[in-house]
């Protein structure tokens, strides 16, 4: 297996396609999109365009979906929910398809749509990642951080680095980014949360009264999930 990181979907290559791809948006996208399945969400389908968003989910029955929209971090007008991981709870997402657009980090995962597999990973998910990693052993894998307008993120780079760090006895590190995200990673393992509060979305988030939400982003392994996109969204 060879690891390459991207720190934005900005710089994913234009050409070529890996045998696995995987999006990381550790505040919050791919943290929540985690929880909504494990929470029982029927699958989840992502939209970098809310326009179209609203018009795909238009043809679903209302009582069986949601539209989750955030922008700035905060919920976009007309849509259910925002990108909260608490807000995604049994009771409100059991058996309900979730459509879904964030600022950021649905954008990356488009962006990597024509990978044989596509995956979203988080912290939370960590472990159900690379339990599937190690049993397909894909020849290349691309891991996609979501960054912030096109600019770089550091937790979503540690959370590249803990997918990077943990294989990298079985695996190859294909840039130099791979190497610098499990160092990262390595070098701030245990204080996840620490460092997610020195990141500007951290910042941005702490302004938001979002702590909660960062504190949950950083825990490892809370939910055995591996979202994992088919033809009808993230199942
Ligand atoms: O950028 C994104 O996709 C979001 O995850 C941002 S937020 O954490 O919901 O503000």
């Amino acid at each position: 297996m060879k690891i390459f990181v991207y720190h934005t979907p900005e710089l994913v290559p234009e050409i070529g396609s890996p045998d696995c791809a995987i999006a990381v948006d550790i505040l919050r996208a791919t943290t929540t999109i985690a929880t909504a399945l494990a929470a029982g969400a029927e699958g989840v389908q992502v939209f970098a365009d809310l326009d179209e968003l609203m018009k795909v989910s238009a043809s679903y029955p209302s009582d069986l979906r949601i539209r989750v929209g955030e922008r700035g971090g905060k919920t976009v007008e007309g849509c259910d929910l925002g990108n909260s991981p608490f807000d995604f709870t049994p009771e409100v997402v059991k058996g309900k398809r979730i459509f879904m657009s964030t600022t950021n980090g649905t954008r990356s995962l488009q962006k990597i749509q024509n990978a044989k597999t596509v995956l979203a990973a988080a912290m939370i998910n960590l472990g159900a990642v690379l339990k599937y990693l190690r049993a397909t052993q894909p020849e290349t894998l691309w891991i996609v951080g979501s960054g912030w307008e096109g600019s770089y993120s550091l937790e979503d780079t540690a959370c590249a680095g803990a997918i990077a760090a943990n294989l990298q006895d079985e695996a190859d590190f294909g840039n130099d980014e791979a190497v610098a995200a499990a160092t990262l990673y390595k070098a701030w393992q245990g204080e996840l949360e620490e460092l997610f509060y020195q990141a500007s979305h951290g910042k941005r988030l702490l302004n938001l009264n979002g702590a909660e939400d960062i504190a949950y982003c950083a825990k490892i392994d809370v939910v055995d999930v591996l979202p994992k996109q088919s033809s009808a969204g993230f199942l």
